[in-house]
């Protein structure tokens, strides 16, 4: 199985989550603006979206979309997900907020827009945070263990703190907690952000 990834990308989300599951898999670098990969490949031959997460697994099967990925993650990790009847709904539930809502709103931070575009989304981006602080019914986002969508939330938090953004004290203090977790400090080494 093999992750490409890019640094800080959303990719770092899955990245994270294979190494909390323990799983076996190599990991290549991929530059988002050659569309190379470390080995000197072009993206798009691995996935004709062309951007990460991109996840080949061992049969040859390449998985894109992050929700996609990390639900496939929690579905072979379950301790990544969440128990009971509605344990996999709510866990989609979140990562389909996060990705469609807050990463989202980060785009005029990442394609450089106007200032008001800016404060614009650093508001709906805290709005989005504050969603989930309200709602928070123990030390992670879900429950009282880490799931996907902790790594997930965690990479935005990481965008958030780059841009400026602010959030609430307790999705900075979640992330505190996620940033000491052996699996997150791997992660973000090997992609150069510690
Ligand atoms: N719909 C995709 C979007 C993934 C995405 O936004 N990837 C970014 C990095 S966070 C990327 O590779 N951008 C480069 C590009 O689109 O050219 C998903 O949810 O996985």
């Amino acid at each position: 199985m093999k992750l490409y990834y890019a640094p800080l990308a959303c990719s770092l989300a899955d990245h994270i989550a294979l190494l909390e599951a323990g799983m076996q898999f190599e990991r290549e670098q991929v530059d988002l603006r050659t569309k190379r990969t470390a080995t000197g490949r072009d993206i798009t031959e691995i996935t004709g979206k062309s951007y990460v997460p991109a996840l080949v697994l061992d049969d040859g099967e390449v998985v894109t979309e992050n929700i996609a990925v990390l639900d496939w993650i929690a579905g072979r990790y379950p301790a990544l997900g969440l128990e009971g009847p509605l344990g996999r709904t709510r866990l989609l539930e979140a990562l389909t907020f996060i990705s469609t809502e807050i990463h989202r709103a980060f785009k005029p931070f990442w394609h450089n827009r106007s200032v008001a575009e800016k404060a614009h989304a650093a508001e709906t981006i805290n709005r989005h945070m504050q969603y989930f602080s309200d709602r928070m019914r123990g030390d992670y986002l879900l429950g009282d263990h880490p799931s996907v969508a902790d790594f997930y939330l965690f990479v935005m938090l990481l965008w958030a703190q780059r841009f400026g953004v602010t959030i609430p004290e307790e999705i900075v203090a979640l992330g505190d907690r996620l940033s000491r977790r052996a699996a997150v400090r791997e992660a973000m080494s090997v992609e150069g952000l510690l």
